[in-house]
């Protein structure tokens, strides 16, 4: 199985639930250091640092970025896909597109997590909805145009009021269409709202394209009381290919977190 670990350049993030917060040069070398094949990139937008530079320091560590997450487009610019302002929603749609041409010169894909915004008292659902599902062509299109695809992450209830399982994220991404978008299972997203995560998994198995490995408290598992054996099982069983990613809090220290994540991946995934 793939590995990947977090790395997050955004100071409004810098309590997140990110493993390595170190300038680049040094997260790399971390993330390469603890043996994972990959980082996953958040960083304040498409021209916070350079491609040529992060490649090369893909390369000098023989990482792959698994793949670059668009948070900081609402926690530092407050932007929101479902906002009531169409103006808004434009500029969070073009964050979002500039930062697909960004990952996909590095070979990765884009995630789409916080930006997804709720509905609430000046956008219904259905509109709410519908302005998600536009702004999902588009991304598709743009990702499928660089070979790439995107990948869309229920949240939990507390985070949107969208898509909060698998399953019905998954008919929405078949009900619109959306070929080249895949899933992301955030293990800490699905031990709030799933019944059975590793039922969840199988459900919705081929619409799965990325997992955060993280445990019910969003520790790195192992910390947690999520059971990672039935996951693990349903992720090989279904022959899940994608990256599992440590996108989980830093503690009790970011190497501890980064240690417990590669021996809990090692030890379900022979
Ligand atoms: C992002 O991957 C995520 O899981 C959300 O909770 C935003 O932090
Ligand atoms: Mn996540």
């Amino acid at each position: 199985m793939r590995t990947a670990v977090t790395l997050c350049r955004v100071p409004e993030a810098a309590a997140g639930p990110f493993v390595f917060h170190d300038h680049l040069e040094t997260g790399f070398a971390k993330a390469a250091g603890h043996g994972f094949d990959a980082v996953e990139l958040f960083l304040t937008g498409p021209d916070q640092v350079g491609t040529a530079e992060i490649l090369d320091l893909a390369r000098h560590h023989h990482l792959g970025i698994a793949a670059v997450g668009t948070g900081a487009g609402m926690v530092r610019h407050g932007l929101s896909l479902t906002d009531p302002d169409p103006g808004r929603r434009a500029a969070a749609s073009d964050f979002i597109l500039g930062m697909i041409d960004f990952a996909a010169a590095l070979g990765a894909p884009t995630i789409l997590g916080s930006m997804q915004g709720r509905h609430s008292g000046g956008t219904d659902r259905a509109r709410a909805l519908d302005h998600l599902a536009e702004a999902l062509k588009r991304f598709d299109a743009a990702a499928a145009g660089h070979g790439q695809r995107f990948i869309y992450e229920p949240l939990n209830r507390y985070e949107t009021n969208l898509f909060n399982q698998l399953a019905p994220a998954a008919a929405f991404l078949e009900g619109n269409d959306l070929h080249h978008t895949r899933l992301l299972a955030d293990l800490f997203h699905l031990a709030i709202e799933e019944k059975d995560i590793a039922a969840a998994l199988r459900a919705s198995a081929r619409w799965i394209g990325h997992v955060h490995w993280a445990d019910s408290n969003r520790h790195a598992i192992g910390f947690g009381h999520t059971d990672p054996a039935p996951i693990a099982a349903a992720l090989r069983e279904t022959s899940y290919a994608g990256y599992l990613s440590a996108e989980v809090l830093p503690l009790p220290d970011s190497d501890a977190a980064a240690a417990t994540t590669l021996s809990s991946i090692r030890l379900h995934f022979p």
